[in-house]
């Protein structure tokens, strides 16, 4: 299977409504597309950098220069190398994880459908169906959040994600615990705090939650590992897991209890796949975050969370939680029970709605061999 081009595009998508975290709110997903053609199939992969290095270092454009001129030109017109092959001839190149994940993750969608089988079959996941929550925003007053909350609730998510942030943080979930009592809760502070507000977390201990998610600075586990010694609430790390080495750090330090898996942070699929193996050698539950993807990544998102240590609910909602009109036809739908499906079909087992990803490319570029 000989690489014939690979397409990016960059995409610009609505979302329903604002996304806002500790640092930063956006109104519109803006994300790359990675589409390779080889012997008439073809794959997908989404890099979920966005316009800013606000969540991690990379953006659109980085992602974009590191693709163009490293990542995409080996490849042309030669044959299509397995997924892990990739990821390993990548490896010399430092960071821009996003940027390789998004094309490895189109490695795989083309390898598992020449092959006939799923991505989720691909990566060794087992599970048909994933249980999933919601990663809800900061919004402008306590009663929107409780509504939005109220409305996630009434769709049948079963778990209830807060971002938050100095200032909105103890007294968003005190009011959910009195409004909404003992459901599913956790929250998720981006590295908005360091170890001074370490009271704020004794505090939020009191009020059962699932996890509290990257409270401290990404570079730092001796911070978070003496911040866990204070809580009986797992912390789970988010940002500062780059890769599988990483998470052998932090917990050997007592960093956390929890991982939160993205292939996109730690550079691709394969890489993920080590992360979750690394974990559950270690009895370390894990769950896959997200990123806002369109259809597309979720698709790969979904089959990653197919295995077997995705053992507590995701941050993958259906299209209409992100979007209007998502990518993808038909949309990611909840099932009544909680969870999302995984796509059975041949690679990420979505169908890619052209016309729609035409309408959303803010600029394009093919690279033939
Ligand atoms: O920290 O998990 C995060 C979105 C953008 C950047 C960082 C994060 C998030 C989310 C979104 O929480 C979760 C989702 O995709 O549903
Ligand atoms: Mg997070």
């Amino acid at each position: 299977m000989r690489i014939d081009a690979v397409e990016l595009r960059e995409v610009q998508l609505p979302y329903r409504a604002p996304f806002e975290t500790s640092f930063g709110r956006e109104d519109t997903k803006a994300c790359l597309l990675v589409r390779v053609q080889a012997d008439g199939v073809e794959g997908w992969g989404e890099v979920p950098a966005g316009r800013a290095p606000l969540y991690n270092e990379e953006t659109d454009d980085t992602a974009w220069l590191v693709l163009e001129q490293f990542l995409i030109p080996p490849l042309l017109g030669k044959p299509a190398p397995r997924p892990e092959e990739f990821a390993r001839r990548v490896a010399h190149i430092r960071r821009h994880h996003m940027a390789k994940a998004g094309l490895e993750a189109a490695l795989w969608d083309l390898h598992a459908r020449r092959e006939g089988r799923s991505l989720a079959q691909a990566l060794g996941g087992e599970r048909p169906v994933v249980p999933v929550g919601v990663s809800q925003g900061i919004e402008a007053t306590i009663e929107e959040l409780l509504e939005r909350i109220g409305g996630y609730l009434a769709q049948g998510y079963r778990r209830i994600k807060i971002k938050i942030k100095p200032g909105w943080d103890i007294e968003p979930v005190q009011r959910i615990r009195e409004r909404f009592g003992d459901i599913l809760l956790q929250v998720d502070a981006n590295s908005a705090y360091d170890l001074d507000a370490a009271g704020v977390f004794r505090a939020l201990d009191g009020y059962g939650l699932l996890l509290i998610e990257q409270p401290l600075a990404e570079d730092d586990l001796v911070d978070h590992a003496a911040l866990q010694a204070q809580l009986r609430t797992p912390i789970c790390l988010d940002e500062s897991i780059v890769h599988a080495r990483a998470a052998r750090a932090a917990l050997r330090l007592g960093a956390c209890r929890i991982v939160n898996i993205k292939q996109a942070r730690v550079g691709g699929l394969s890489e993920a796949v080590a992360l979750h193996d690394l974990c559950r050698a270690q009895g370390v539950p894990v769950w896959c975050g997200g990123m806002l993807e369109t259809g597309i990544g979720r698709a790969a998102n979904l089959a990653l969370a197919s295995l077997p240590n995705f053992t507590l609910p995701h941050d993958l909602s259906a299209s209409d939680r992100y979007f209007r009109e998502d990518l993808i036809d038909p949309p990611v739908v909840l099932n009544p029970d909680g969870t999302i499906s995984v796509p059975k079909e041949p690679g990420l087992g979505v169908r890619i709605v052209m016309e729609r990803v035409e309408r959303a490319t803010v600029r394009h570029a093919r690279f033939p061999a």
